[in-house]
């Protein structure tokens, strides 16, 4: 029987993940601040809600290049590659076979507003991570968007748990606006991190600046500590 073998690498791969970045992932700052800034109640990573500089909002704002794909589930693909074992290239229906998580997460826009208890659905960056074995040297991920954005992430703050990419938002297909078949998430760090429309991970062995952080942004992005700029 092929799927329990198919199971029991992912969780293979899974383990050996979680133990390359265990201590790195402790270290990050969302993780390691004991000063964190801002106000409000603790979060549930025991954070104070709303970062220090950001401003509750109920509605949803849309921030993009101006362009707003539109990606046809035919047509959906995501590539993942780079610094990994096994490149795949999943379409809409491998995707929604990979397991699936619930989680509930803050939104944090480096434009000052922050949109709390966000209950998405999708897939973990870790559990895909798990599936193309990323290589020893991998240490960053370039997430490109179908509108050619582009955005970097470090492996630690990648593998966070609550890093989705997302298809579902209060129990409806998210919409188009907001990225769309498929968005990542990144909780922990401003949305920019997250690319909309995603549709390819390239798994790098040295760290390369996304669209923002080419302009100017903070590479890091913490929102904790007003990290918005370089
Ligand atoms: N593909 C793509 N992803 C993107 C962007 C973009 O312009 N294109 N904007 C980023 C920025 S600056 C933010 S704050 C969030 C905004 O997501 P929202 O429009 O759903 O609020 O998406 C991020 N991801
Ligand atoms: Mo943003």
């Amino acid at each position: 029987m092929e799927e329990p073998d198919k199971l029991a690498r992912i969780v293979d791969a899974r383990m050996k993940l979680k133990a390359r970045f265990e201590e790195k992932i402790r270290n990050t700052p969302s993780v390691a601040d004991t000063q964190p800034q801002g106000t409000g109640n603790l979060n549930r990573h025991g954070m104070p809600e709303v970062p220090v500089g950001q401003t509750i909002t109920q509605k949803w704002p849309v921030l993009d290049l101006g362009y707003q794909p539109d990606v046809d589930l035919t047509r959906w693909r995501l590539i993942i590659d780079g610094a990994v074992e096994n490149p795949v290239r999943l379409t809409w229906d491998d995707f929604l076979a990979l397991p699936q998580t619930d989680d509930t997460s803050d939104f944090h826009c480096v434009t000052t507003w922050s949109k709390l208890n966000m209950h998405w659905k999708g897939v973990r960056l870790m559990d895909l991570a798990a599936l193309v074995h990323p290589r020893d040297k991998a240490t960053h991920i370039l997430c490109y968007g179908y509108d050619t954005y582009t955005t970097n992430l470090s492996l630690e703050e990648a593998l966070k748990p609550d890093v989705l990419l997302v298809h579902t938002f209060e129990d409806k297909p998210l919409a188009q606006e907001h990225g769309g078949p498929v968005r990542m998430i990144t909780p922990q760090l401003y949305a920019w991190k997250g690319a909309k429309w995603i549709k390819r991970i390239q798994f790098l062995t040295a760290d390369q600046p996304g669209f923002w952080e080419e302009r100017g942004y903070s590479n890091t992005a913490y929102p904790w500590r007003n990290d918005r700029y370089s």
